[in-house]
Parts: C-alpha cells; sequence; structure tokens
C-alpha cells in the first residue's frame, strides 16, 4: 500500500564545517539539501565564519538553511546522515573538527526525543553561530534577549 502523502513542514537545519574546504563543503550541502526528495529550499542564510564552540581546529563554516518537507524527522535525518558521509564525516570523538555537520534545529512546531533525534536541537539557544544566521532567515524565532546571550562569542558574516 502506498503511504499516505504528508502535508509539507517547514524545517530548520544548521550547516557546519571546519575540516578542508570548509566553505565549498557548506555551499555543496546546501545544493544537496536542495535536491533531497520532496524538498524545497526556501531559504539560505549567508555563510558565517565563527570561532569553535567546545571543538577545536580551524575556524567553523556555518549556515542555517529552511526547507519545506514531506520527510518525516527520522527520515530527513537519515537523509542529512547520508549527506554528512558523501562529504567524508568521521566521529572520533564528540565536537571533535569535522567535515561537515548538518544538524535538524526545528521541524515545524514537532518536539522528538528518541536516542538519535532531538529537536529542537537541544543547545541551539546558547549558540550564535546556529541563532545569528537563524535570526537572519527567520527574525521571529530568535528574540533580541536570546542574541544577546550569546553576543561574546566569535562570529563574522561573510
Ligand atoms: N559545532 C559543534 C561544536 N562547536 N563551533 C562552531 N563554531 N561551529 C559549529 O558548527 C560547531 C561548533 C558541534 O556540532
Ligand atoms: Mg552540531
Ligand atoms: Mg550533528
Amino acid at each position: 500500500m502506498s503511504r499516505p502523502v504528508r502535508a509539507p513542514v517547514t524545517a530548520y537545519i544548521a550547516l557546519g564545517a571546519n575540516l578542508g574546504d570548509a566553505r565549498a563543503t557548506v555551499l555543496q550541502a546546501i545544493e544537496r539539501i536542495a535536491a533531497l526528495r520532496l524538498t524545497t529550499l526556501v531559504r539560505r542564510s549567508s555563510l558565517y565564519r565563527t570561532a569553535p564552540v567546545e571543538s577545536t581546529g580551524p575556524d567553523y563554516i556555518n549556515a542555517v538553511v529552511e526547507v519545506t518537507t514531506g520527510l518525516d524527522p527520522q527520515e530527513l535525518l537519515l537523509e542529512l546522515q547520508q549527506l554528512e558521509q558523501a562529504a567524508g564525516r568521521e566521529r572520533p570523538h564528540r565536537n571533535a573538527p569535522r567535515t561537515l555537520d548538518l544538524d535538524i534545529l526545528r521541524y515545524g512546531d514537532a518536539c522528538v526525543d528518541s536516542p538519535t533525534l532531538v529537536i529542537p536541537h537541544p543547545r541551539m539557544m546558547a549558540r550564535a553561530f546556529v541563532l545569528v544566521p537563524l535570526a537572519e532567515i527567520a527574525p521571529r524565532a530568535v528574540t533580541l534577549a536570546q542574541l544577546q546571550e550569546v553576543e561574546s562569542q566569535s562570529i563574522e558574516r561573510l
């Protein structure tokens, strides 16, 4: 039996990279997200150069995109993990420098709490590298007070 068609949901995805040609990798990942099945890229933030937060290695390139998608959260996670793999992602330890990290920040108003996926992203509100690009494309998703909380974190719009 075929699956019932789901109404597309608006989701926000954070992109980060600090190994290899991070800028090229993030730009390519945005194109690959736009090409995912049942998924439409609605807007993308600028690229940002950010200092590593609880991580090491070179500065990161970060961005956030808004999509609408008919994939459910677990399906979207799997697709994003495949894109991370295709970019050569290795996971030697938590917060290790990485060629590409794709995190689902929000998926409509859904709350997901499974062993593999937590939405909204639990640490997003503490991180300028997420909040600043998110505020650029979805100003109502972030408050001034939340931005002020992270203003000591180094971030440069490219
Ligand atoms: N991602 C992390 C940990 N620290 N720091 C920056 N600047 N950018 C990131 O994307 C990032 C990080 C874990 O995913
Ligand atoms: Mg992450
Ligand atoms: Mg991740």
